[in-house]
């Protein structure tokens, strides 16, 4: 298995009809794909089960990614595969496909939720048809899925940000957020515990959170929003962005302004979309975890679920294959990560 060097853009010849369908749909909806085969066979007639992702949004990079490692998993287990999923991440754009997957009879469906509770109802309405739930990068509400497959602790995503940017100023001086849209469950889960750790960490008491702007994972209005806010606090010393369309917008802005340099940015980012800007000295060193791993490892969860050799009770085991025994934890939540910092040393040794 090569997880951690899977290339953007990877899809199946189900999704890549899905893609298509997205381009003719564009102008008139934000829906796309299909889940094909969900019925419970598969183009061979024979009986499979099916796992439909649902990812915050279709046109992000590191969905592409994501969904490379679930795609990877789900011909593993020998699940039918396909995707679905909306243009942007806003609230409640998801549903829909929710909506598609479950009168398509979908086993498994697999969601990053743009928001833990507008996806509740349909979810709840998936799995009174039969549908295992498993949220991955982005959680829902406990209530409505069956376990949650993380990149690393929630924490620890925020600890290794704030670590990077004390770093980066010296230890001192004005900060801003950039993130994604502002009811993302994993965004607002890494920005509260950044908030708690600047308030209580002695080591921080002389980095100031300005403010926290939304670049919706939009990449022009995430260079905006970098814009806006050299404008708004030309003093900034620094800009934490841990959304990967984000940092890269960021990074895009500052590269060619008079903050280069000057003003430091990190946050969470993928190496392919970030090496330019580590070279021409825009950035010094942001993290992330394998994303694909995220995607492989859901496509087994949901697997476990319907034969029923995990209900999602903290203490479950189940073979996540070639990346080994995963249990579940508090609160429901798999483990996956850890994350990596990313900088000139070693950016040449990761192609995702
Ligand atoms: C963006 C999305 C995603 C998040 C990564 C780090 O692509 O907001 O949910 O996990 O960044």
């Amino acid at each position: 298995m090569k997880l951690n060097t899977q290339a953007s853009g990877r899809r199946s010849g189900r999704v890549a009809v899905a893609a298509a369908a997205m381009l003719s749909l564009a102008l008139t909806a934000t829906a796309c794909g299909s889940v094909g085969g969900a019925s419970g066979s598969n183009e061979e007639g024979t009986s499979t089960e099916s796992i439909v992702f649902l990812p915050k949004q279709l046109n992000n990079p590191y969905t592409d990614v994501v969904l490379g490692g679930g795609e990877e998993g789900a011909g593993a287990i020998g699940y039918d595969y396909s995707v679905l999923g909306p243009l942007e991440a806003s609230a409640s754009a998801q549903v829909p496909f929710i909506e598609q997957a479950t009168q398509e009879g979908a086993g498994v469906i697999v969601i990053a939720a743009n928001d833990p509770d507008a996806v509740g109802p349909s979810l709840e309405a998936a799995r009174e048809a039969g549908a295992k739930i498993v949220a991955f990068d982005s959680d829902t509400n406990p209530e409505y899925r069956d376990v949650f497959i993380s990149q690393v602790d929630s924490k620890d995503v925020a600890l290794v940000q704030l670590e990077m940017i004390s770093e980066q100023i010296g230890g001192a001086g004005d900060v801003a957020i950039l993130s994604a849209t502002a009811t993302a469950t994993n965004q607002n889960g890494w920005i509260k515990f950044m908030e708690e750790e600047l308030a209580a960490n002695a080591e921080y008491a002389d980095i100031n959170l300005v403010t926290k702007v939304y670049g919706d994972d939009d990449a022009d209005k995430s260079f905006k929003e970098a814009q806006g806010l050299m404008q708004s606090y030309p003093d900034l010393k620094g800009i934490i962005s841990p959304t990967t369309v984000g940092i890269a917008a960021a990074a895009k802005y500052l590269s060619t302004s008079e903050y280069k340099g000057k003003v430091a940015l990190t946050g969470l980012g993928l190496p392919n979309e970030m090496r330019e800007f580590v070279k021409d000295e825009t950035v010094s060193e942001f993290a992330l975890w394998d994303p694909a791993q995220l995607g492989y490892v859901a496509a087994f969860a949901g697997q476990a679920l319907i034969d029923e050799d995990i209900t999602g009770e903290v203490g479950d085991t189940f073979e996540a294959g070639d990346l080994g025994e995963r249990t579940i934890e508090e609160g429901g939540i798999v483990l996956v990560g850890p994350p990596t910092r990313f900088n000139a040393d070693n950016i040449d040794d990761y192609d995702f």
